[in-house]
């Protein structure tokens, strides 16, 4: 198994550690090799240099370097090479140092602690961590950087999210050798270069896509669900962007606490002649804590108990029956991972920052990376971009392809009652 860190992230941190080139071997994952201390020890004593990287389930990259060998026991030992860092915070490149002021007590030996700096400044876990059941790690440590650690003004909250759950948690031994890395812009997903001759093939391949006869079904659902602000909306209106050659704005767009969109709303897509496509994006309420789009009316969503329009509110409640529905997830906001991804976004796919966030959100979902979709959507351009419409493209393909093949499935399978078919959308912020 390879770890998590990308190359970008092995970049940064050769550069935190400031010697020379650095390869990275990965001696213990949490997932991997079991939650104890003694787990981590049996692997990561004596080893030299290590970088211990804890990933947060709401986004952020954080962990710590020594410079000498982890030892089950000692206390408190030197080391003036040792740093606290992180490396992406909520979703966000956020690149930080934090060093030691005492470093007489930088990192801490203790047969019960797994990596421990300063004076918890950062540790991970004593003992045995608990697992969660949604499957993430309950550290049972602290960060509170600033005893032993400079601290740099930077609040813990705004390293951690004030949490010490990990969906992963590894320790890598650094050793000085250059890595054999990737060449630089090597796709991790191949597809086509995002230009106008490739968005005008898929409008056209797409626009012939009709469900199978047999049912008298005309049209595919393809239901978008997600939390508020995720962007669904706007994501329905990118892909009538691409398809009208014009910015539409006909979802309704913003940011509201409660969330914006309060109906279920199949919206049709037309060409730029204005005919229709055999598809509706429907639009519904975000999930959130105030939202009233709970797990019942989602139930009853997925269902196709609703009727259009159906208004949401807190006592309007349907009835049950669960089908098995396909997953694709619409990955919103790439554009907001980082600067240069704004101006290059046909080069999403050479980004190993994009490649990561897809693979944390597949391993968190459950669904395989080819389900995850990165996409820009239109919020203050004024003009069409088919790059932005190439990416949209490639989910809505992927999307009516999967609810082809349930369609398929269910005609020529058993005679089960089925009114439309249903491929279901999760979207989410990177
Ligand atoms: N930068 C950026 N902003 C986006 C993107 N997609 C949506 N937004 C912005 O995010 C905010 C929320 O977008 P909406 O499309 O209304 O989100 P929603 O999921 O429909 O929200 P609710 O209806 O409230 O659940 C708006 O201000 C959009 O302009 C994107 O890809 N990039
Ligand atoms: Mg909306």
């Amino acid at each position: 198994m390879v770890g998590r860190l990308t190359e970008d992230q092995m970049d940064i941190l050769e550069n935190m550690i400031g010697s020379s080139p650095k390869s990275f071997k990965l001696l213990y994952s949490i997932t991997r090799d079991g939650r104890s201390a003694a787990d981590f020890h049996q692997r990561c004593d004596n080893q030299g240099p290590t970088v211990t990287v804890l990933y947060n389930p709401r986004g952020s990259i954080y962990g710590g370097y020594a410079g000498v060998s982890w030892q089950s026991s000692g206390g408190y030992t030197a080391d003036d090479t040792a740093f606290i860092f992180q490396l992406l915070f909520s979703g966000k490149r956020v690149v930080n140092t934090f060093r030691p002021k005492n470093v007489s007590k930088a990192l801490y030996f203790c047969h019960d602690d797994s990596p421990h700096f300063g004076a918890q400044d950062l540790k991970a876990f004593s003992k045995i961590v608990s697992l969660n059941t949604d499957g993430t790690f309950n550290l049972n440590g602290k960060l509170a950087v600033g005893t032993y650690y400079h601290s740099n003004n930077v609040t813990n909250e705004n390293i951690n999210n004030g949490i010490m759950v990990v969906t992963e948690m590894e320790v890598y031994a650094v050793s000085d050798e250059a890595r054999k890395s990737p060449p630089k812009g090597t796709a991790w997903r191949k597809t086509p270069n995002l230009n106008a001759e490739y968005t005008s093939k898929m409008t056209e391949e797409l626009s012939l896509i009709k469900p199978q006869s047999g049912r008298g079904i005309t049209d595919f659902r393809l239901l978008l669900v997600g939390p508020i602000a995720a962007g669904k909306s706007s994501f329905i209106n990118t892909v009538m962007s691409a398809f009208a050659g014009r910015v539409i704005h006909k979802a309704s767009v913003g940011s509201s606490d409660n969330g914006l969109t309060n109906k279920y709303m199949p919206y049709p897509v037309r060409q730029e002649d204005g005919s229709c496509l055999n598809f509706r994006l429907c639009d519904t309420p975000g999930i959130g804590e105030h939202s009233a789009m709970d797990v019942v009316n989602l139930h009853f969503l997925l269902d196709g108990h609703l009727p259009n329009s159906f208004q949401f509110s807190h006592s309007h409640h349907v009835s049950t029956k669960t089908v098995g529905i396909p997953i694709v997830v619409i990955l919103t906001k790439i554009d907001k991972l980082h600067e240069e991804i704004e101006d290059n976004l046909a080069d999403i796919f050479k980004c190993q920052e994009i490649k990561a966030v897809v693979d944390q959100v597949s391993e968190t979902l459950g669904i395989p990376p080819n389900h995850v979709f990165p996409v820009k959507n239109y919020h203050s351009e004024m003009e069409t971009e088919v790059d932005m419409h190439g990416l949209a493209l490639i989910a809505l393909r992927k999307l009516i392809c999967m609810a082809s093949d349930v369609l398929e499935e269910r005609i020529s399978g058993s005679e089960d009652s089925l009114a439309e078919s249903t491929a279901i959308t999760e979207s989410d912020t990177a």
